[in-house]
Protein backbone atom coordinates (compact mmCIF):
# COMPACT_ATOMS: atom_id res chain seq x y z
CA UNK A 1 0.00 0.00 0.00
CA UNK A 2 3.15 2.28 0.83
CA UNK A 3 4.21 2.11 -3.21
CA UNK A 4 0.53 2.44 -4.32
CA UNK A 5 0.58 5.92 -2.38
CA UNK A 6 4.05 7.02 -3.31
CA UNK A 7 3.40 6.02 -7.07
CA UNK A 8 -0.04 8.00 -6.68
CA UNK A 9 1.85 10.98 -4.81
CA UNK A 10 3.97 10.89 -8.05
CA UNK A 11 1.23 10.67 -10.55
CA UNK A 12 -0.27 13.46 -9.07
CA UNK A 13 2.47 16.09 -8.47
CA UNK A 14 3.31 15.43 -12.50
CA UNK A 15 -0.50 16.38 -13.57
CA UNK A 16 -0.52 18.92 -11.07
CA UNK A 17 2.04 21.07 -12.65
CA UNK A 18 0.54 20.32 -15.80
CA UNK A 19 -2.82 21.66 -14.93
CA UNK A 20 -2.73 25.27 -16.75
CA UNK A 21 -6.52 26.20 -16.03
CA UNK A 22 -8.96 26.57 -13.06
CA UNK A 23 -10.70 24.50 -14.76
CA UNK A 24 -7.81 21.73 -15.36
CA UNK A 25 -7.14 22.40 -11.99
CA UNK A 26 -10.51 21.34 -10.35
CA UNK A 27 -10.79 18.08 -12.45
CA UNK A 28 -6.94 17.63 -10.61
CA UNK A 29 -8.96 18.20 -7.40
CA UNK A 30 -11.79 15.82 -7.93
CA UNK A 31 -9.07 13.24 -8.84
CA UNK A 32 -6.58 13.24 -6.53
CA UNK A 33 -8.38 14.89 -3.40
CA UNK A 34 -12.09 14.52 -3.92
CA UNK A 35 -14.31 11.84 -1.63
CA UNK A 36 -14.59 9.72 -4.52
CA UNK A 37 -10.30 9.92 -5.50
CA UNK A 38 -8.36 6.75 -4.70
CA UNK A 39 -6.16 8.01 -2.01
CA UNK A 40 -9.48 8.67 0.00
CA UNK A 41 -10.17 4.90 -0.87
CA UNK A 42 -7.13 3.74 0.36
CA UNK A 43 -7.52 6.03 3.70
CA UNK A 44 -10.88 4.28 3.80
CA UNK A 45 -8.88 0.98 3.83
CA UNK A 46 -6.61 1.66 6.66
CA UNK A 47 -8.55 -0.56 9.09
CA UNK A 48 -8.53 -3.31 7.13
CA UNK A 49 -4.67 -3.44 6.97
CA UNK A 50 -2.98 -5.32 10.17
CA UNK A 51 -2.27 -3.22 13.40
CA UNK A 52 1.53 -3.38 13.51
CA UNK A 53 1.64 -1.21 9.83
CA UNK A 54 -1.56 0.52 10.42
CA UNK A 55 0.23 3.50 11.97
CA UNK A 56 3.29 3.79 9.31
CA UNK A 57 0.49 3.59 6.50
CA UNK A 58 -1.61 6.25 7.78
CA UNK A 59 0.90 8.41 8.60
CA UNK A 60 2.10 8.61 5.10
CA UNK A 61 -0.73 8.77 3.55
CA UNK A 62 -1.88 11.78 5.79
CA UNK A 63 1.41 13.22 4.96
CA UNK A 64 0.91 12.54 1.14
CA UNK A 65 -2.89 14.70 1.36
CA UNK A 66 -1.75 17.47 2.77
CA UNK A 67 1.49 17.92 1.23
CA UNK A 68 -0.86 17.12 -2.15
CA UNK A 69 -3.18 20.11 -0.87
CA UNK A 70 -0.80 22.50 -0.18
CA UNK A 71 0.86 21.47 -3.66
CA UNK A 72 -2.64 22.52 -4.96
CA UNK A 73 -3.46 25.57 -3.29
CA UNK A 74 -0.26 27.07 -4.68
CA UNK A 75 -0.63 26.11 -7.88
CA UNK A 76 -4.33 27.64 -8.07
CA UNK A 77 -2.40 30.85 -6.91
CA UNK A 78 0.00 30.51 -9.60
CA UNK A 79 -2.79 30.10 -12.22
CA UNK A 80 -4.47 32.83 -10.73
CA UNK A 81 -1.94 35.43 -10.99
CA UNK A 82 -1.09 34.24 -14.50
CA UNK A 83 -4.13 34.61 -15.80
CA UNK A 84 -4.75 38.57 -13.89
CA UNK A 85 -1.23 39.22 -15.69
CA UNK A 86 -3.15 37.87 -19.08
CA UNK A 87 -5.81 40.36 -18.17
CA UNK A 88 -3.92 43.06 -17.35
CA UNK A 89 -1.84 42.72 -20.65
CA UNK A 90 -5.20 42.91 -22.44
CA UNK A 91 -6.14 45.92 -21.45
CA UNK A 92 -2.88 47.71 -21.67
CA UNK A 93 -2.50 51.16 -23.63
CA UNK A 94 0.01 50.68 -26.18
CA UNK A 95 1.66 54.36 -26.12
CA UNK A 96 3.19 54.02 -29.40
CA UNK A 97 0.38 53.32 -31.61
CA UNK A 98 -0.57 56.63 -33.61
CA UNK A 99 -3.30 58.57 -32.22
CA UNK A 100 -7.11 58.78 -34.27
CA UNK A 101 -7.04 62.06 -35.95
CA UNK A 102 -9.65 64.56 -34.03
CA UNK A 103 -11.79 66.12 -37.19
CA UNK A 104 -10.93 69.74 -37.09
CA UNK A 105 -13.73 72.43 -38.67
CA UNK A 106 -12.88 75.06 -40.93
CA UNK A 107 -14.15 78.67 -42.06
CA UNK A 108 -16.71 78.65 -44.47
CA UNK A 109 -14.86 80.36 -48.10
CA UNK A 110 -17.58 83.34 -47.82
CA UNK A 111 -16.63 83.77 -44.02
CA UNK A 112 -12.70 83.81 -44.76
CA UNK A 113 -13.88 86.19 -47.99
CA UNK A 114 -15.35 88.48 -45.53
CA UNK A 115 -12.72 88.68 -43.07
CA UNK A 116 -9.64 89.15 -46.45
CA UNK A 117 -12.26 92.19 -47.71
CA UNK A 118 -12.99 93.42 -44.01
CA UNK A 119 -9.06 93.41 -42.86
CA UNK A 120 -7.69 95.40 -46.16
CA UNK A 121 -10.37 98.08 -45.12
CA UNK A 122 -9.41 97.93 -41.63
CA UNK A 123 -5.84 98.96 -42.20
CA UNK A 124 -6.75 101.88 -44.46
CA UNK A 125 -8.61 102.64 -41.55
CA UNK A 126 -12.29 101.71 -41.86
CA UNK A 127 -14.52 100.38 -38.81
CA UNK A 128 -16.56 96.94 -39.43
CA UNK A 129 -20.10 97.56 -39.13
CA UNK A 130 -22.93 95.06 -39.56
CA UNK A 131 -27.01 95.84 -40.05
CA UNK A 132 -30.33 94.22 -39.73
CA UNK A 133 -31.09 92.27 -42.82
CA UNK A 134 -35.03 92.94 -42.27
CA UNK A 135 -34.72 96.10 -43.77
CA UNK A 136 -37.84 99.80 -43.65
CA UNK A 137 -38.41 100.07 -47.33
CA UNK A 138 -37.42 103.54 -46.22
CA UNK A 139 -33.76 102.35 -46.21
CA UNK A 140 -33.46 99.98 -48.45
CA UNK A 141 -35.01 102.26 -51.15
CA UNK A 142 -36.66 105.66 -50.22
CA UNK A 143 -33.91 107.28 -48.92
CA UNK A 144 -30.94 105.84 -50.96
CA UNK A 145 -32.88 108.19 -53.87
CA UNK A 146 -35.25 105.27 -55.18
CA UNK A 147 -38.79 106.79 -54.63
CA UNK A 148 -42.08 104.25 -55.03
CA UNK A 149 -42.29 103.79 -58.73
CA UNK A 150 -38.71 104.15 -59.60
CA UNK A 151 -38.03 102.04 -62.71
CA UNK A 152 -34.51 101.47 -60.27
CA UNK A 153 -36.49 98.82 -58.29
CA UNK A 154 -36.97 95.95 -61.12
CA UNK A 155 -33.32 95.94 -60.72
CA UNK A 156 -33.71 94.75 -56.62
CA UNK A 157 -36.88 92.75 -56.65
CA UNK A 158 -37.08 91.56 -53.15
CA UNK A 159 -38.95 89.35 -50.53
CA UNK A 160 -41.22 91.51 -48.20
CA UNK A 161 -42.85 91.30 -45.23
CA UNK A 162 -46.61 91.06 -44.81
CA UNK A 163 -47.85 93.98 -42.78
CA UNK A 164 -50.23 93.20 -39.53
CA UNK A 165 -51.96 96.24 -40.43
CA UNK A 166 -52.65 98.16 -43.48
CA UNK A 167 -51.25 101.34 -41.95
CA UNK A 168 -47.65 99.66 -40.98
CA UNK A 169 -44.58 100.93 -42.91
CA UNK A 170 -43.41 98.32 -45.71
CA UNK A 171 -40.54 95.98 -44.13
CA UNK A 172 -38.47 93.78 -46.41
CA UNK A 173 -35.49 91.63 -46.42
CA UNK A 174 -32.89 94.06 -47.66
CA UNK A 175 -31.64 93.65 -51.46
CA UNK A 176 -28.22 95.01 -50.57
CA UNK A 177 -25.99 96.27 -48.14
CA UNK A 178 -26.30 100.10 -49.03
CA UNK A 179 -28.76 100.90 -46.48
CA UNK A 180 -26.40 101.03 -44.09
CA UNK A 181 -25.33 104.26 -45.52
CA UNK A 182 -28.15 105.65 -44.40
CA UNK A 183 -28.44 104.13 -41.05
CA UNK A 184 -24.98 104.57 -40.32
CA UNK A 185 -25.05 108.71 -41.43
CA UNK A 186 -28.04 109.19 -38.76
CA UNK A 187 -26.23 108.32 -35.75
CA UNK A 188 -23.10 109.76 -36.39
CA UNK A 189 -21.34 112.81 -37.96
CA UNK A 190 -18.77 112.70 -40.22
CA UNK A 191 -15.80 111.90 -40.04
CA UNK A 192 -17.04 108.17 -41.05
CA UNK A 193 -15.60 105.42 -42.84
CA UNK A 194 -17.39 102.12 -42.59
CA UNK A 195 -17.31 98.82 -44.21
CA UNK A 196 -20.39 96.85 -43.96
CA UNK A 197 -20.51 93.27 -44.58
CA UNK A 198 -23.57 91.39 -44.74
CA UNK A 199 -26.22 89.02 -46.34
CA UNK A 200 -28.78 90.49 -48.40
CA UNK A 201 -31.61 88.55 -50.39
CA UNK A 202 -33.00 89.11 -54.53
CA UNK A 203 -36.28 87.64 -55.38
CA UNK A 204 -34.76 86.08 -58.53
CA UNK A 205 -33.88 82.83 -60.52
CA UNK A 206 -30.93 81.04 -59.49
CA UNK A 207 -28.02 80.31 -62.07
CA UNK A 208 -24.18 79.68 -62.08
CA UNK A 209 -23.39 83.70 -61.10
CA UNK A 210 -26.88 84.11 -59.08
CA UNK A 211 -28.09 83.55 -55.91
CA UNK A 212 -31.21 84.67 -54.09
CA UNK A 213 -29.54 84.46 -50.84
CA UNK A 214 -25.87 86.13 -50.80
CA UNK A 215 -23.28 88.22 -49.81
CA UNK A 216 -22.33 92.02 -50.33
CA UNK A 217 -20.05 94.43 -48.59
CA UNK A 218 -20.59 97.80 -48.48
CA UNK A 219 -18.24 100.66 -47.82
CA UNK A 220 -18.58 104.72 -47.11
CA UNK A 221 -16.32 107.55 -46.73
CA UNK A 222 -17.79 111.11 -45.61
CA UNK A 223 -16.22 113.81 -44.43
CA UNK A 224 -15.42 117.31 -45.72
CA UNK A 225 -13.54 117.66 -48.84
CA UNK A 226 -13.77 114.47 -49.90
CA UNK A 227 -13.23 113.79 -53.83
CA UNK A 228 -13.48 111.33 -56.06
CA UNK A 229 -9.80 111.17 -55.80
CA UNK A 230 -10.36 110.07 -52.49
CA UNK A 231 -12.75 106.89 -54.08
CA UNK A 232 -9.76 105.91 -56.44
CA UNK A 233 -7.42 106.21 -54.24
CA UNK A 234 -8.87 103.63 -52.02
CA UNK A 235 -10.31 101.42 -54.48
CA UNK A 236 -7.11 100.88 -56.02
CA UNK A 237 -5.33 100.21 -53.25
CA UNK A 238 -8.10 97.67 -51.91
CA UNK A 239 -8.24 96.41 -55.73
CA UNK A 240 -4.93 95.59 -55.69
CA UNK A 241 -4.19 94.23 -51.93
CA UNK A 242 -7.07 91.80 -53.40
CA UNK A 243 -6.14 90.59 -56.84
CA UNK A 244 -2.33 91.66 -57.08
CA UNK A 245 -0.08 94.39 -57.19
CA UNK A 246 0.31 94.79 -60.87
CA UNK A 247 -3.22 94.59 -61.69
CA UNK A 248 -4.84 98.17 -63.60
CA UNK A 249 -8.15 99.23 -62.58
CA UNK A 250 -10.60 100.92 -64.45
CA UNK A 251 -13.35 103.26 -64.04
CA UNK A 252 -16.80 103.80 -66.22
CA UNK A 253 -19.55 105.27 -65.65
CA UNK A 254 -22.69 103.80 -63.94
CA UNK A 255 -25.96 104.63 -62.95
CA UNK A 256 -26.81 103.69 -59.19
CA UNK A 257 -29.53 106.60 -57.82
CA UNK A 258 -28.11 106.83 -54.73
CA UNK A 259 -24.28 108.10 -56.25
CA UNK A 260 -23.78 110.92 -58.82
CA UNK A 261 -21.43 110.57 -60.25
CA UNK A 262 -21.75 106.68 -60.63
CA UNK A 263 -19.09 104.09 -62.06
CA UNK A 264 -18.42 100.23 -62.53
CA UNK A 265 -15.04 98.92 -61.21
CA UNK A 266 -13.55 97.00 -63.68
CA UNK A 267 -9.82 95.13 -63.04
CA UNK A 268 -7.93 93.95 -65.69
CA UNK A 269 -8.09 90.00 -66.23
CA UNK A 270 -5.29 88.66 -64.28
CA UNK A 271 -5.47 85.06 -66.02
CA UNK A 272 -4.18 86.59 -69.56
CA UNK A 273 -2.97 90.01 -68.45
CA UNK A 274 -5.69 92.24 -70.00
CA UNK A 275 -4.70 90.46 -73.27
CA UNK A 276 -8.60 89.29 -73.61
CA UNK A 277 -9.20 85.23 -72.57
CA UNK A 278 -12.50 83.22 -71.97
CA UNK A 279 -11.79 84.16 -68.19
CA UNK A 280 -12.48 87.48 -69.26
CA UNK A 281 -15.09 87.10 -71.90
CA UNK A 282 -12.45 88.36 -74.48
CA UNK A 283 -12.51 91.46 -72.82
CA UNK A 284 -9.42 91.93 -70.80
CA UNK A 285 -11.47 93.21 -67.98
CA UNK A 286 -13.53 92.19 -65.19
CA UNK A 287 -16.21 94.13 -63.36
CA UNK A 288 -16.04 93.88 -59.44
CA UNK A 289 -18.00 96.55 -57.85
CA UNK A 290 -19.89 99.58 -58.34
CA UNK A 291 -19.20 102.75 -56.68
CA UNK A 292 -19.56 106.38 -56.74
CA UNK A 293 -20.00 109.86 -54.95
CA UNK A 294 -22.81 110.28 -52.43
CA UNK A 295 -25.63 111.77 -53.68
CA UNK A 296 -26.63 114.99 -52.25
CA UNK A 297 -29.79 113.94 -52.18
CA UNK A 298 -29.37 110.97 -49.62
CA UNK A 299 -26.81 113.31 -47.27
CA UNK A 300 -29.84 115.57 -46.73
CA UNK A 301 -31.96 112.36 -46.09
CA UNK A 302 -29.30 111.32 -43.53
CA UNK A 303 -29.42 114.69 -41.98
CA UNK A 304 -25.83 115.56 -42.83
CA UNK A 305 -25.20 118.89 -45.37
CA UNK A 306 -24.36 118.31 -48.47
CA UNK A 307 -22.63 121.77 -48.74
CA UNK A 308 -20.42 120.90 -46.09
CA UNK A 309 -19.65 117.65 -46.19
CA UNK A 310 -19.20 115.00 -49.25
CA UNK A 311 -18.48 111.25 -49.42
CA UNK A 312 -18.34 108.66 -51.55
CA UNK A 313 -19.41 104.47 -51.70
CA UNK A 314 -18.52 101.59 -53.18
CA UNK A 315 -20.07 97.65 -52.85
CA UNK A 316 -19.55 94.47 -54.15
CA UNK A 317 -20.21 90.82 -53.78
CA UNK A 318 -18.76 88.53 -51.45
CA UNK A 319 -19.28 85.35 -53.63
CA UNK A 320 -18.47 87.04 -56.56
CA UNK A 321 -14.67 87.91 -55.28
CA UNK A 322 -14.35 84.02 -54.30
CA UNK A 323 -15.16 82.71 -57.68
CA UNK A 324 -13.18 85.34 -59.33
CA UNK A 325 -10.39 84.58 -56.92
CA UNK A 326 -10.41 80.72 -57.32
CA UNK A 327 -11.64 80.30 -60.69
CA UNK A 328 -14.91 78.58 -59.49
CA UNK A 329 -17.83 78.42 -62.10
CA UNK A 330 -21.19 77.92 -60.25
CA UNK A 331 -21.76 80.30 -56.83
CA UNK A 332 -24.17 77.38 -55.99
CA UNK A 333 -21.38 75.56 -54.95
CA UNK A 334 -20.92 77.30 -51.90
CA UNK A 335 -24.17 77.22 -50.14
CA UNK A 336 -24.93 73.22 -51.65
CA UNK A 337 -23.31 71.80 -48.49
CA UNK A 338 -21.03 69.68 -50.55
CA UNK A 339 -18.19 68.62 -48.04
CA UNK A 340 -16.18 67.95 -50.93
CA UNK A 341 -16.13 71.62 -52.45
CA UNK A 342 -15.56 73.10 -48.69
CA UNK A 343 -13.06 70.97 -47.41
CA UNK A 344 -10.54 72.79 -50.31
CA UNK A 345 -10.84 75.79 -48.81
CA UNK A 346 -9.98 74.34 -45.41
C1 LIG B 1 -25.66 97.10 -55.65
O1 LIG B 1 -26.26 96.26 -54.96
C2 LIG B 1 -25.25 98.44 -55.10
N1 LIG B 1 -25.82 98.57 -53.78
C3 LIG B 1 -23.73 98.52 -55.07
C4 LIG B 1 -23.22 99.91 -54.82
C5 LIG B 1 -22.92 100.32 -53.54
C6 LIG B 1 -23.06 100.83 -55.87
C7 LIG B 1 -22.46 101.61 -53.30
C8 LIG B 1 -22.61 102.10 -55.63
C9 LIG B 1 -22.30 102.48 -54.34
P1 LIG B 1 -25.49 95.53 -57.72
O2 LIG B 1 -26.96 95.20 -57.82
O3 LIG B 1 -24.76 95.65 -58.99
O4 LIG B 1 -25.25 96.85 -56.91
O5 LIG B 1 -24.81 94.41 -56.81
C10 LIG B 1 -23.48 94.52 -56.38
C11 LIG B 1 -22.76 93.19 -56.52
O6 LIG B 1 -23.49 92.18 -55.86
C12 LIG B 1 -22.63 92.70 -57.96
O7 LIG B 1 -21.49 93.24 -58.55
C13 LIG B 1 -22.49 91.21 -57.77
O8 LIG B 1 -21.14 90.88 -57.49
C14 LIG B 1 -23.30 90.96 -56.54
N2 LIG B 1 -24.61 90.39 -56.91
C15 LIG B 1 -25.69 91.02 -57.40
N3 LIG B 1 -26.71 90.17 -57.58
C16 LIG B 1 -26.26 88.95 -57.21
C17 LIG B 1 -26.84 87.63 -57.13
N4 LIG B 1 -28.11 87.40 -57.47
N5 LIG B 1 -26.07 86.61 -56.69
C18 LIG B 1 -24.81 86.85 -56.30
N6 LIG B 1 -24.19 88.04 -56.33
C19 LIG B 1 -24.91 89.10 -56.78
Amino acid sequence: MLDRLRALEQEARTLLSAAATSEELERWRIRFLGRKSELSDLLRQLGSLPPEERPKVGAAANQIKSALETAFTERQRAIEAAARAAAIAAEAVDVTLPGRPVPIGALHPTTQMIRRITEIFSSLGFDIVTGPEVEWDYYNFEALNIPRGHPARDQWDTFWITPEEESERPMLLRTHTSPMQVRIMERQQPPIRVVVPGRVYRYEATDATHESVFFQFEGLAVGEGVTMADLKGTIYTFVRRMFGERRRVRFRCDFFPFVEPGVDVGVDCWVCDGAGCSFCRRSGWIEVMGAGMVHPRVLEYAGIDPKRYTGFAFGGGVERFSLLLHRIDDIRLFYANDIRFLRQFA
